[in-house]
């Protein structure tokens, strides 16, 4: 069984995504006007059949295709599809308006509500937690320099392993996601430890698009959060490990130098020191 515990099986990590998202966003997505879903719809379909007409897709290609899109619902692997080869421009363009820090994608395994630390602790380990200590200090400021006191910083991560609790069989709830909040002047200090770079599971209609293309399923390491302030737009970022094989190959097309941490040797593990921009709301 050791064999699955470093690969969780799509079907388990797949359906807690899909009932995350059921239970988390859906309830908040607004209707779409009928204009927008013809005009979208439409130009969709149109690439859809331009790039049918072009490589002369044959009917075995298009059984193919059914089969797999099959397969992605059957392994609840949508917001894993989704969040892996399109959520990156639709952050793109969610967020080129603004002023502050860069953002990047929030990808599938955001939990609300982690337990809460203040604005100097540890995100929940377990004791023994495998991975090098990593004492990460910054401030959240606004665009014009003020610093925002009480602002939330949302912390979550992978393991050593790069499994994520809730969503990977056997680990502790909440394990490695804390939230935080920034003192008087906007500073946090949050420890943890580094965690692994990250591959998507393979054992499902994703890992079987990945194989048949020869592609890879690799992230590099990344410290996912969601920081916030009243009066300020929620940042959602992930930040990146120098050095990784995966920061310029990332199958999530979720990197940006922005987002690059500079960690330095300490005592016992490691220090870094990064902050946060975040743009006033319209
Ligand atoms: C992840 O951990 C992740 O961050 C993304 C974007 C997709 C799959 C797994
Ligand atoms: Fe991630």
């Amino acid at each position: 069984m050791t064999a699955t515990h470093h690969a969780p099986a799509a079907a388990e990590s797949g359906a807690s995504a899909t009932e995350r998202f059921k239970s988390d966003k859906l309830a908040t997505v607004a209707d779409t006007p009928k204009e927008r879903v013809d005009l979208l719809a439409r130009e969709v379909l149109s690439a859809v059949h331009e790039t049918i007409r072009r490589h002369k897709v044959t009917y075995d290609e298009y059984n193919a295709l059914k089969a797999w899109l099959i397969r992605l619902g059957e392994d609840g692997e949508w917001p894993l599809f989704l969040d892996v080869w399109v959520e990156h421009v639709i952050e793109e363009v969610a967020t080129e308006h603004r002023q502050g820090n860069k953002g990047t994608i929030e990808g599938p395994y955001y939990v609300p509500g982690a337990p809460e630390r203040g604005s100097r602790g540890s995100v929940p380990m377990r004791d023994n937690e495998p991975g090098t200590p990593l004492v990460w200090t910054g401030r959240v400021t606004s665009t014009d320099g003020t610093p925002l006191a009480g602002a939330t910083i949302e912390l979550w991560h992978a393991d050593a392993d790069g499994l994520y609790s809730q969503f990977a069989p056997g680990i502790p709830e909440w394990n490695l996601r804390g939230t935080f909040s920034t003192g008087s002047d906007g500073s946090f200090e949050i420890r943890t430890v580094r965690p692994a770079p990250y591959q998507i599971p393979t054992d499902g209609a994703c890992g079987a698009l990945i194989a048949a293309a020869g592609w890879h399923a690799w992230r590099p390491a990344h410290l996912h959060v969601k920081v916030s302030a009243p009066g300020h737009e929620l940042l959602t970022a992930q930040l990146y490990f120098p050095g990784d094989e995966h920061n310029d190959d990332d199958i999530a097309s979720a990197v940006k130098p922005e987002l690059m941490l500079d960690p330095a040797p300490a005592e016992d593990g490691e220090t870094v020191s990064y902050g946060f921009v975040l743009d006033p709301a319209a």
